[in-house]
């Protein structure tokens, strides 16, 4: 998969050399650049912002640096490619969206600051790419940055090979909407607390049972907008049948 990130603090995404994503650059799964806006101003100033018309608070991003920039990464190759520009604005991000994303050959990002990016940028860059408006959730970040990493990392994680096991992408959290169940590890008892006795059972039928308890409690708890909005749990169902 191929990404291009453009943004006027490239320093921000070093995080995508470590770990993971790093190991699959190097490994050349990802070929992901990272561009500096500024790069494509001309002015001795490298002016990327300017004040909005109508009046207001803060600058707005101007469009030409904007449009050098994304036909320079859609230049070559392929058809149509995915803009993603994050802001509070956009459609949330989901693991549903991740795994369309995952499927996609070139991803592009571009990381907005200050109140925005002049909105005929949108318009014209609907001519070259799919556009997507895309948010992490209902809070503001100060630019788009940081939705890049997590963006880029929820959906590098999906392609095949990133992962080195590829089970562990399957009893996830959101994959099939419900949380996720507890998890224990050595010692037996630690500070006067033991892990749930089924656990050490060795009857996987009554693990996997209890597991997928916790699973329907937890989501009650604390995302009941999952059970709701998956359709599959009726009330009765977080009651212990045991
Ligand atoms: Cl994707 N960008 C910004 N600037 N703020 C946000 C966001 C994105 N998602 C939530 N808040």
């Amino acid at each position: 998969m191929r990404l291009d990130v453009v943004s006027i603090f490239p320093d921000y995404l070093a995080p995508l050399d470590l770990s993971l994503i790093g190991k699959a650059r190097r490994d050349g799964l990802l070929d992901l650049k990272v561009h500096d806006l500024r790069d494509f101003t001309h002015d001795r100033h490298r002016t990327v912002d300017d004040s909005p018309y109508g009046g207001g608070a803060g600058m707005v991003m101007k469009p030409e640096p904007w449009s050098e920039a994304l036909a320079s990464v859609a230049a070559d190759v392929d058809a149509r490619p995915t803009l993603i520009v994050p802001g509070p604005g956009g459609t949330p991000f989901t693991q549903a969206m991740a795994r369309d994303l995952a499927k996609q050959d070139h991803l592009v990002f571009a990381c907005g600051r200050y109140e925005g990016i002049d909105e005929r940028v949108y318009e014209a860059a609907a001519e070259a790419y799919d556009v997507r408006i895309v948010s992490l959730g209902d809070y503001v970040l100060n630019g788009g940055e940081v939705a890049v990493l997590a963006i880029v990392e929820a959906v590098a994680r999906l392609l095949p090979g990133v992962i080195g096991n590829a089970d562990s992408l399957v009893e996830e959290s959101h994959e099939d909407g419900l949380l996720e169940y507890p998890v224990y590890t050595k010692p037996p008892v630690w500070d006067g607390r033991a892990v749930p006795d089924v656990l050490l059972s060795g009857d996987h039928g009554k693990i996997a049972a209890w597991r997928h308890q916790q699973r329907l409690e937890r989501t009650a708890a604390r995302r009941p907008d999952l059970l709701h909005a998956s359709g599959s749990v009726a009330v009765g169902d977080l009651t212990d049948g045991s």
